[in-house]
């Protein structure tokens, strides 16, 4: 099972198609103005020699010009299909030739490339691999060459990145100097970038990395014996524990990646670093590595997600914790942490073929991930709390600004995540609409696919090969629907039930009409009782969405409300917002409690209320309120 390339498929449904435009529109062309005025493209200027002055902002700030590059790469692919988004396509690849002119003159001839050590600490290369990042942006570097190559067909971005890859490699390997990234990155860029050029060596040094990680004695902890790596980033003593003792969890080096049991530190860290080891074990056929994946992703989904797919709680390490604790007010959930979700979701169901990865990758692309973007397609989220008291606010921009060109690279390959081939089947993981052209068994098949997700459970494919052939169409039945029914016209519909999948095996005749009917029913949703932050609470869904309470919908302040699960829930419409809504009429209370901060028990009034809920992913976009995912039950 693989992708279908860009070229081949147009996302149509007015949820996906609507966030596309809006990205090429607006998104890109904002995320331009902020490198630009905060001088992350001067950086590479100053390197290039092209014009005077030091370097500013954080040290890994190049990965953000190359991840917004990424970005571009795959919405010049969508527009290539949708002749009405051609001005701002026209605009975008503007910007992509005049970054590309900058990068590639401040590349220096041995191929390293890292505005931040190039003008400010030139003789400083490579000797803090833990903190400095040098790795994870030349990996960031490398997804958007590969990336533009695959979209545009353009090699200099690619050509810019295989000669860092290069320089990376004579550096370091089996033979050289032991070493791996600090931020896990350039493993699954590496991996990528052999796909992409037919070279097994990047792969193989990839392997070496994932491999190499976790083993004693372990090279972050070398490093923080050398004074001059500890000046470079005095942070990176965040390693040492107690009496000094090196703990390698928060970078995931703290046992060999075979031996992984639990889901542990850095979040972002942690689903790179699964992504490139599920490529290679799926490149090599290695079940134990799988196992290992198996075994982590299993801690994480059954212990340490939020219900919207937010994953990592705590700030302090931007990262996990321990088992069942999601506490919803402090949540950090990182956006690039529930898209790194995604993408690892991705890599495990081209894995193992199992719709139980499809369904958190769904999770995590309509709830934690979308959520770190405003409507608008210009305001960001970096953390994803589950309630707010009323302070939290998407901003244009971060210091730190590494949300916001993934949110915009996510939804322009969203095709890549959505649908998927193989010589013979097509499979659609998420039900989005779509036109694509490919070819199943032995030619070309043009397929569409009108859908309305994720405000309606009802889809229709129309296949139509070029005659009839024999190949299968498969589709993932959602963990969250009760009950499915498919119907193809004429014929009589037999599936084969394989992983989740629905399999429609047969010979297709151009015009055939599959019709698809997912039960969206809302639903009440309860945490494992162990998260005790959600102890007498539940949460409202429907389909993939998790829908929450916001102040502006709701007279009292929806952490005030009780809600009776029981009751029927009302769908309507917020025209503003353009999402469907859930109400529960009437039967949700409003506690009134006396002045003071206690009283005795049977001193509180109650009052009957209507509580509106909208999906998570689109709270904050009329102003910061009081927000609440999880009710109290009545
Ligand atoms: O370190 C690079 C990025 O910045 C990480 O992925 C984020 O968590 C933020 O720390
Ligand atoms: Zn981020």
């Amino acid at each position: 099972m693989s992708s279908v390339p860009l070229s081949q498929i147009t996302l149509t449904d007015p949820f996906w198609s609507g966030w596309q435009k809006t990205v090429i529109e607006t998104t890109l062309p904002q995320q331009f103005e902020q490198l630009v005025a905060t001088n992350r493209i001067a950086n590479f200027e100053l390197a290039a020699g092209r014009k005077e002055g030091a370097f500013e902002g954080l040290r890994f700030n190049d990965s953000d010009v190359y991840k917004f590059l990424e970005a571009c790469a795959y919405s010049l692919a969508v527009a290539e299909r949708r002749p009405e988004l051609k001005a701002a396509a026209d605009r975008v690849r503007g910007i992509v030739d005049t970054c590309i002119d900058v990068i590639g003159a401040a590349q220096m001839p041995d191929g390293y490339i890292n505005t931040y050590f190039q003008l400010g600490h030139p003789s400083k290369r490579w000797l803090n691999l833990n903190a400095m990042h040098e790795m994870y942006s030349g990996g960031h570097l490398i997804e958007a060459g590969v990336a533009l190559f695959e979209c545009t067909g353009d090699r200099p971005l690619l050509d810019i990145g295989i000669r860092f890859a290069d320089h990376v490699m004579s550096v370091f390997g089996p033979d050289t100097r032991r070493g791996y990234c600090g931020h896990q990155e350039i493993e699954l860029a590496l991996v990528r970038l052999a796909a992409a050029t037919g070279e097994a060596k990047y792969a193989d040094f990839a392997n070496w990395m994932v491999e190499e990680r976790g083993h004693a004695p372990s090279v972050f902890e070398a490093e923080l014996g050398d004074p001059e790596s500890v000046a470079l980033a005095p942070e990176a003593a965040r390693l040492l524990i107690g009496t000094g003792e090196y703990c390698g969890d928060y970078c995931q080096d703290h046992a060999p990646i075979r031996e992984h049991t639990e889901v542990v530190g850095h979040a972002v860290r942690a689903m790179y670093y699964y992504i490139a080891a599920a490529d290679l074990a799926a490149d090599k056929g290695d079940s134990a590595l799988e196992e290992a994946l198996e075994r982590v992703w299993s801690n994480l989904i059954n212990r340490r997600m939020y219900v919207t797919a937010g994953i990592g709680p705590s700030a302090s390490n931007e990262g996990f914790t321990g088992d069942f604790d999601l506490p919803n007010l402090t949540a950090y959930a990182e956006t690039c942490a529930s898209i790194g979700l995604v993408f690892w979701g991705h890599k495990m169901l081209e894995l193992t073929g199992n719709s139980d990865y499809a369904d958190v990758l769904e999770r995590a692309l309509y709830n934690g991930a979308l959520s770190g973007i405003s409507l608008s397609g210009d305001r960001y989220f970096y953390t994803n709390p589950l309630e707010s008291r009323g302070s939290h606010q998407r901003v244009p921009w971060f210091l730190c600004a590494c949300c916001p060109p993934n949110i915009a690279r996510l939804i322009g390959n969203l095709a890549h995540y959505a649908v998927g081939a193989s010589s013979d089947t097509l499979y659609l993981h998420v039900p989005v609409g779509f036109e694509a052209d490919v070819e199943l068994g032995g030619g070309p098949v043009h397929l569409s696919c009108k859908s309305n997700y994720p405000w309606s459970g009802e889809m229709e494919v129309i296949i139509s090969p070029d005659h009839p052939r024999d190949f299968a169409v498969a589709v993932r039945i959602p963990g969250w629907a009760d009950d499915v029914s498919f119907d193809i016209e004429n014929a009589v519909e037999e599936a084969e039930y394989q992983n989740g999948y629905a399999v429609f095996r047969r010979t297709w005749q151009a015009g055939d009409k599959l019709k698809i009917e997912f039960e969206m029913e809302p639903k009440w949703i309860e945490a494992d009782p162990r998260v005790r932050d959600n102890l007498g609470r539940a949460a409202l869904m429907r389909g993939p969405l998790v829908y929450c309470a916001e102040q502006h919908d709701v007279t009292y302040t929806p952490q005030l409300f009780m809600a009776d699960t029981e009751a029927p829930v009302e769908l309507g419409q917020n025209a503003s917002l353009g999402v469907t809504t859930m109400v529960v009429e009437g039967a949700c209370e409003v506690e009134l409690f006396p002045e003071g901060l206690y009283a005795e028990v049977g001193a509180t009034d109650v009052a009957g209320s209507t509580a509106t809920y909208i999906p998570f992913y689109a709270w904050n976009n009329r102003g910061a309120t009081n927000m609440q995912v999880w009710t109290r039950k009545l």
